[in-house]
């Protein structure tokens, strides 16, 4: 079988080079997710978001949903285009142009009474993958990936033995 050991030792190289230029998935919200009440702003200031990271939404499917809209109803609240109407509850966006993105929530008042509004600026490149300059939440991305990628490896160290 050392011919499929070398393919296995291959594929988990391919796996960990694809990885450390992959994207970051951001969890909107973090641990309290995409709810009322909670400061979007805070969250994503000090964020950088570039082409192809992922924005999760998460909530209980049927109290909130996720528009996105134009800056115009950003600011108003209203749903006058909103290009794109999600509801699963667990609603993944991936960031697929540069430029200001607005997402709000469509539910009742909650964006304008309790701030289910969140903006951010997604930037087109991707900066290349350097320890020297991490800032807290690239990191914390980092590390995630890699462990994803350890994880993988494992199990495919697993299934050959
Ligand atoms: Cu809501």
């Amino acid at each position: 079988m050392a011919m499929s050991r070398t393919n296995v030792v291959l594929i988990a190289t391919l796996f960990v080079l694809a990885t450390s230029v992959s994207a970051t998935e951001y969890i909107v919200g973090d641990g309290s997710g995409w709810t009322l009440d909670f400061d979007y702003q805070a969250w994503a200031q000090g964020k950088q978001f570039f082409v192809g990271d992922k924005l999760v939404f998460n909530y209980p499917i049927g109290k909130h949903n996720v528009l996105r809209v134009n800056g115009t109803d950003f600011q108003q609240c209203t749903l006058s285009s909103p290009n794109g109407i999600l509801i699963s509850g667990n609603d993944v966006i991936t960031l697929s142009t540069p430029g200001r993105k607005w997402y709000i929530c469509g539910v009742g008042k909650h964006c304008e009474l309790r701030n289910m509004k969140l903006v951010i600026n997604v930037e087109s490149m991707s900066p290349a993958p350097s320890p020297s300059t991490t800032s807290g939440t690239s990191s914390l991305a980092m590390t995630k990936s890699y462990g994803l990628v350890a994880a993988f490896i494992g199990s495919l160290l697993m299934a050959l033995a």
